[in-house]
C-alpha cells in the first residue's frame, strides 16, 4: 500500500527509482527542506531518500546542486582512498541532472538511502560525543584539499553577525505579527550581550583567520550512524562552503554538548554538559591537528558562545517574524528555542574557563577523558 501523495508519486518517477513505489514516509527532524524515505522493489527493500529543497533559504538551487555534486564527488574519491565507507549520492533523472522542478516551481532531489543506517535522537554519552567530534573533524580534513574552483555561496554570508543583527533589527522595527510587547525582557537581554559579540566580531575581522570550506551545519543530527552505532559519514551538505572552523566547532557544541534539547522548554534541563564537551573536543581535534592554525585555536574558545548566540537570535527572529524560516510544530516554538539558546549561552559564559582550559589541554596533548 503507498502513502503518499500523488505529487510526491510524479515527482519520484521524473528519477525512474529501480523497482515499484511502496511506501513514502515523512521525516521530520530538520528544521529547513521536506523529507520522506522512500521504499521501492516487491518487498519495498530499495530505499531512497527524497528532498523537496527549501527554495526560500537556498535562493539559486542549481548552484546548491553543482556544489552538492561537487562536493559529493570528491568525498567519492577520498572514500576509495581510504576505508569503505558510504557517502550520500545522488540519483541522477533520465534527462541528465540531479534536481527535478515541478510544475509550482519547486526543487527536488533523490538520495540512495543509506542501508542500516539512522541519526541519535540526542548525544547521551561520551563515546558518543567523541565520534561525533571525530566525524566533523575528518569532514573538515577531508575538504581541506577541495579542488578549485570556489564553491558557490549557497546562503551569503550565513554565520556573519553584523547580517544576522541587521535582520534582528529590521524585523523588529517592523514587528509585524506585534509579538515584540510579549517578550521584552529577551530584547533587553540581547542588547546587553551586543558589545560582546561585537569585540569577538571585530577580533574575527582583524586577526588572520584562514577562511576554508566548512560544513556550517554540525547538528549532531546530521552524522549518519550505523546498527552498531559507530558513525558512517556527515550529511546535509547544502551549506558547505567557505567558512571558519570556530563556525562549524561553535554550532556543534551547542547541540551536542547540551544537557537539554535545542527546543527544551524547562530551562533548568539546559546547559553544557562538560563531561560530553570532553569528549567531543578531543574527538574533533583529532583529526585536524595538522590543519588548524594557533589562531584558529584561539577562536574555538569563544566559538561556541558566538554560535549559540547566532542561533538563538535568528530563531527568536523568525519568532517576531512570524515564523517564517524554520519549520515550527507550533505557535511560540521558535520562541522556546530561542529561550533554549540563551540559556545555554549563559551556562557556556558561566564555563568559559573550563572550556578554554579543556580545549589547550587536548591541543597540547594532555590526557583527557574520553
Ligand atoms: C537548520 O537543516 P537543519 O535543521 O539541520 C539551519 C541551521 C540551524 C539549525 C538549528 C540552512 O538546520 O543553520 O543551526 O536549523 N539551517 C539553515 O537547529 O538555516
Ligand atoms: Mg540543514
Amino acid at each position: 500500500m503507498i502513502s503518499g501523495s500523488k505529487k510526491l508519486i510524479s515527482v519520484l518517477s521524473q528519477f525512474r527509482p529501480e523497482g515499484e513505489i511502496q511506501k513514502i514516509i515523512p521525516i521530520l527532524s530538520g528544521h529547513i527542506h521536506r523529507s520522506y524515505q522512500v521504499l521501492t522493489g516487491e518487498s519495498g527493500n530499495r530505499q531512497y531518500f527524497l528532498q523537496q529543497i527549501n527554495r526560500h533559504v537556498f535562493q539559486n538551487v542549481p548552484h546548491l546542486m553543482e556544489n552538492l555534486e561537487r562536493i559529493i564527488s570528491h568525498l567519492h574519491k577520498k572514500q576509495s582512498a581510504e576505508r569503505e565507507r558510504p557517502v550520500p549520492s545522488l540519483i541522477v533523472s533520465p534527462d541528465g541532472t540531479s534536481f527535478v522542478v515541478d510544475d509550482e516551481g519547486d526543487f527536488w532531489r533523490l538520495f540512495h538511502f543509506i542501508p542500516n543506517s539512522h541519526v541519535l535522537d540526542r548525544v547521551r554519552t561520551p563515546e558518543e560525543a567523541y565520534v561525533i567530534g571525530q566525524s566533523f573533524g575528518e569532514f573538515l580534513n577531508r575538504m581541506a584539499d577541495f579542488p578549485a574552483p570556489p564553491l558557490h555561496d549557497t546562503i551569503p554570508d550565513f554565520h556573519g553577525f553584523g547580517n544576522r543583527l541587521d535582520t534582528y533589527r529590521n524585523v523588529l522595527k517592523r514587528d509585524a505579527f506585534k509579538r515584540a510587547g510579549q517578550v521584552q525582557s529577551e530584547i533587553e537581554w540581547i542588547e546587553t550581550i551586543l558589545p560582546l559579540m561585537a569585540a569577538w566580531e571585530s577580533l574575527f575581522e582583524n586577526i588572520n583567520i584562514p577562511s576554508r570550506i566548512t560544513h556550517n551545519d554540525t547538528k549532531w543530527n546530521n552524522v549518519l550512524f550505523d546498527d552498531n552505532n559507530m558513525p558512517i559519514c556527515v550529511i546535509d551538505l547544502d551549506t558547505v562552503m567557505q567558512g571558519r572552523i570556530a563556525y562549524d566547532f561553535g554550532d556543534a557544541v551547542r547541540t551536542s554538548c547540551n544537557t537539554g534539547q535545542e527546543d527544551e522548554p524547562q530551562l533548568e534541563k539546559v546547559g553544557l554538559d562538560l563531561t560530553l564537551f570532553q569528549s567531543f573536543t578531543k574527538g574533533y581535534l583529532g583529526p585536524i591537528r595538522s590543519i588548524l592554525t594557533e589562531v584558529e585555536l584561539d577562536t574555538l574558545i569563544f566559538a561556541a558562545q558566538r554560535m549559540t548566540f547566532i542561533i538563538g537570535l535568528r530563531f527568536f527572529t523568525d519568532y517576531l517574524d512570524g515564523d517564517t524560516y524554520y519549520h515550527v510544530k507550533h505557535e511560540g516554538h521558535n520562541l522556546i528555542r530561542s529561550r533554549a539558546q540563551f540559556h545555554l549561552f549563559k551556562s557556556l559564559q558561566s564555563h568559559s574557563q573550563e572550556i578554554e582550559e579543556t580545549i589547550l589541554s587536548i591541543w597540547e596533548g594532555q590526557d583527557v577523558p574520553v
